[in-house]
């Protein structure tokens, strides 16, 4: 009897300490949700491969409509890409997508900067076009780090483009935000900050390391570890330099192997990093990868220099057909979009799809007060409270508090931005609430990093 009674305490001990992953499908009947961005507005921005922007509230369902690009046409793999906040949104509100148009005649691909009002987008404002489309291999994805805009293109099915670098294909680009070209890019002149790429289908930046997830043909799917200048080896290099007939090209060329490479390839897709503390803590350090042909998500586990794939694992219980991409919310919630309309988005099944821990629900946010913005989100150094007009009032506090309910930081909100030093908090979780001196405003979970 005491063996048993130690047994069931062990088992209880055992699921309490790990996370259960459960399914929830935020939303359905979308048309291929193309990119997915964890906004710092806790809604998730999302694009639709027909030129639709939106922006879903993932606790409500809720879907605003920002934008519709009339211009998009969308073909095979063609129509509304990427899209990038700025690194500075919502205080700088700019919203940089890619989409393919039609230019007489002929199918191409343009970058362009959208401006958020609180409500909608507008003011569209082209800032890179003229980059060749196909019916294949587009790239698009887009991400910002501080100072730039980064731009993956395809090879528009014009292999040669990949190795030329007077060519604005098959190449990540390197942009400042109103397109113009940086000082320092490795070729003066030149957007180009790598080269010798296929179709680079994801992207993520980590302590200033770039991911790409790329396609290869019938073998080699990558993903490769971005450097400045360096030539990735499509079309005479597929995967590593493993082949005689790469091993020449490989050393004359300064080719950059890739960290990981898959045959029968996968068709990557989409990326994210993990690294929260709650929620799926087995996934720290760990890159998340959405795959259409494999149709399953992947955990690829880095080191801690995070320039090596350590383990590769396909994540269970994830079964929704093709997934485009992923999104991370500061919570450790995923998020993953489904690709499965037929091509012409006559039936529109794609979904919105979060993975979450029930056990940890209870600690979700009590909001929502969307004229609060609290960023960054984990923190490292300082946390900033940003109230819009509608939100800002006099008498305005912000306590800080540990899991254990003391408050480690408190003060008063005198301005719609105020920013809060938390350094020499220890890192963990902690709840920030506002209040109006008698009432409570907003609660809202944060991680110091
Ligand atoms: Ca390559
Ligand atoms: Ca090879």
């Amino acid at each position: 009897m005491r063996k048993l009674i130690l047994l069931f305490i062990l088992a209880v001990f055992a699921c309490n300490t790990h996370a259960q992953m459960t399914t929830r499908i935020v939303r359905d009947s979308l048309f291929i949700p193309w990119e997915m961005i964890y906004g710092p507005d806790n809604h998730i921005w999302f694009t639709q491969k027909n030129g639709y922007i939106c922006r879903l509230n993932p606790d409500t369902r809720k879907i605003d409509t920002l934008y519709q690009e009339t211009n998009t046409v969308i073909r095979s793999e063609g129509g509304m890409l990427g899209m990038a906040l700025h690194p500075q949104f919502p205080a700088t509100p700019h919203v940089f997508v890619a989409y393919n148009y039609m230019d007489g005649t002929t199918y191409k691909e343009r970058i362009v900067k959208y401006e958020y009002n609180g409500a909608v987008l507008n003011n569209p404002q082209t800032i890179l076009d003229d980059i060749d489309a196909s019916n294949i291999h587009n790239g698009c994805r887009l991400l910002t780090d501080a100072n730039y805009l980064y731009i993956t293109t395809g090879d528009a099915s014009a292999t040669s483009n990949s190795q030329d670098v007077n060519s604005i294909n098959g190449k990540t680009l390197r942009v400042n935000f109103d397109g113009s070209i940086p000082a320092d890019n490795p070729i003066p002149g030149n957007p180009a900050w790598s080269w010798g790429h296929r179709n680079a289908q994801g992207m993520v930046m980590v302590n200033g390391k770039i991911f790409q997830s790329e396609h290869g043909d019938n073998s080699d799917d990558e993903i490769n570890l971005l450097e400045k200048g360096r030539n990735y080896g499509w079309p005479n290099v597929k995967g590593y330099c493993d082949q005689p007939t790469e091993t020449t090209f490989c050393t004359d060329s300064n080719v950059r192997e890739p960290l990981r490479g898959w045959t029968p390839t996968l068709a990557v897709c989409g990326i994210d990093y993990y690294n929260q503390q709650t929620m799926f803590p087995a996934f720290q350090n760990s890159i998340i990868m959405a795959t259409l042909k494999d149709s399953k998500l992947y955990q690829l586990k880095l080191n801690t220099a995070m320039d090596t794939i350590t383990s590769a694992t396909v994540i269970s219980g994830v079964s929704f057909g093709r997934l485009r991409d992923v999104c991370i919310s500061p919570q450790g919630k995923i998020y993953i979009s489904t690709s499965n309309s037929n091509a012409s988005g006559s039936t529109r099944t794609d979904k919105i799809i979060e993975l979450y821990d029930p056990s940890s629900v209870s600690i979700r946010n009590t909001p929502t007060n969307t004229d609060i913005n609290i960023y960054p989100n984990p923190a490292k150094d300082e946390l900033f409270l940003h109230l819009g007009k509608a939100g800002f009032k006099q008498n305005l506090k912000y306590q800080i508090y540990n899991t254990t309910g003391q408050v480690v930081a408190t003060g008063n909100m005198p301005h719609p931005l105020t920013g809060v030093r938390i350094q020499h908090i220890p890192a963990g979780l902690y709840q920030l609430v506002i209040t109006d001196g008698n009432n409570i405003l907003m609660r809202q979970k944060v991680v110091k990093e």
